[in-house]
């Protein structure tokens, strides 16, 4: 990270309505999309810079994450839960408002950090993910009468995947890094499955499968785990917060959690899809849910998995021929290796496919 980013971060610490002593700020995180800072002290903060050329208007993402967690408080009030260990809580800025613009027209929000609880880029235990999986589910249950009329739709066409493929075919086309002619196999494999594009974006359309509202990307390191208990005790990242459909969030899950290697792992060898795992999340997000998915919804679960593994393929692989604008990168081909784990997954589901459904007729 550029030093003079750190020194931004610092002196943004000082216009939100906190103590006036706070220790130490260091980066934070392994988000591929905003830029995350801990702020260090008595009471300890996560300071973020809003990535501004995804979210077009950062105000909108704050009023929804100040809509949603204000929601959850009172649910966890009155359920005698611990509303900031359970939610997040949005620190104001010193003139009241969810963000603080400096000059460089930079948007920086403040959260309390959650402390005693941690979130993992690969599952350590099984009971972890089971846990995550129960949290996530209860998240979508928690916010199943929340007016989603109000919400903004932060990223429009978030997870449309038929026209994420569309946008994927125009950069291929385009290339305007000159990068295709290197992946073709990789353009080819995506071309070649572009029929499972427009499923689930069919199903709703036709009203078989209800919007709701979603997080839209329960990646395990969106979620915090309590330390001492192991449950999943605080769902963060909330700028995706919209209306969705509730495959896509156990979909992204099982792409990112059920894998048996890392999003970004090079040796292929390691990258599959564990069946146990995806077992147990599926238990434990059925669980969540108590009862509020429909049973198509939860037929297609294994659909949610595959098509949103593919959605995430084609977006590393776009923004690699795009020269890597949108996800973070720490390497040369970042975006490609992680495009290749997606397709040696989407591959193995393809291979595991009757055994994911009948994992999930189970729980029916
Ligand atoms: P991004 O959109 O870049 O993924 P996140 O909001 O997910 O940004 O934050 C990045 C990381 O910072 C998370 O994966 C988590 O490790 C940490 N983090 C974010 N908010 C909190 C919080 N309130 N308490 C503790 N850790 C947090
Ligand atoms: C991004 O923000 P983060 O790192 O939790 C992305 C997700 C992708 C994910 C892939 C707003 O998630 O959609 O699935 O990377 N978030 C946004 O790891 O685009
Ligand atoms: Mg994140």
């Amino acid at each position: 990270m550029k030093a003079e980013l750190l020194d931004r971060a610092k002196d943004a610490v000082h216009h939100f309505c906190i103590e006036k002593e706070t220790g130490a700020v260091c980066p934070w995180g392994s988000g591929h999309i905003n830029d995350t800072f801990l702020v260090e002290g008595d009471t300890r903060y996560i300071l973020q810079r809003m990535n501004r050329s995804i979210f077009a208007n950062p105000l909108q993402v704050m009023e929804n994450i100040v809509g949603v967690t204000s929601f959850l408080k009172e649910k966890i009030r009155s359920s005698g839960g611990d509303e900031i260990r359970q939610t997040l809580t949005v620190i104001l800025s010193e003139d009241g408002k969810s963000v603080y613009q400096d000059a460089f027209e930079d948007c920086w929000r403040m959260y309390y950090m959650i402390e005693d609880a941690v979130c993992y880029n690969q599952v350590q235990t099984e009971q972890d993910f089971y846990e995550a999986a129960k949290a996530f589910g209860d998240f979508g249950r928690l916010l199943s009468d929340y007016p989603a009329e109000t919400l903004h739709e932060t990223i429009p066409g978030f997870h449309d995947t038929r026209a994420r493929y569309e946008a994927f075919q125009r950069a291929v086309e385009e290339d305007v890094c000159g990068r295709a002619g290197n992946v073709r196999e990789e353009i080819s494999f995506f071309q070649e499955r572009k029929d499972i594009t427009s499923v689930l974006g069919q199903m709703q359309a036709e009203g078989k499968l209800p919007l709701r509202v979603t997080h839209n990307d329960t990646k395990l390191n969106n979620i915090m785990i309590d330390k001492m208990t192991g449950k999943g005790i605080c769902v963060i990242d909330l700028d995706t917060v919209m209306p969705g459909l509730a495959v896509h969030d156990f979909g992204d899950s099982i792409r990112f959690g059920a894998n048996t290697g890392a999003e970004d792992e090079t040796d292929l060898s390691k990258v599959s899809l564990d069946l146990h795992l995806f077992d147990l999340y599926t238990k434990g997000f059925l669980e969540g849910s108590q009862g509020s998915l429909t049973d198509l919804e939860i037929a297609m679960l294994p659909m949610g998995a595959k098509v949103m593994t593919y959605e995430c393929g084609i977006r590393f692989l776009m923004d690699y021929l795009q020269g890597d604008i949108y996800f973070k990168i720490h390497r040369e081909g970042h975006n490609l290796d992680r495009c290749r784990t997606q397709m040696k997954l989407v591959a193995d589901m393809e291979k595991k496919w009757e055994q994911m459904k009948e994992i999930v007729a189970r729980y029916r």
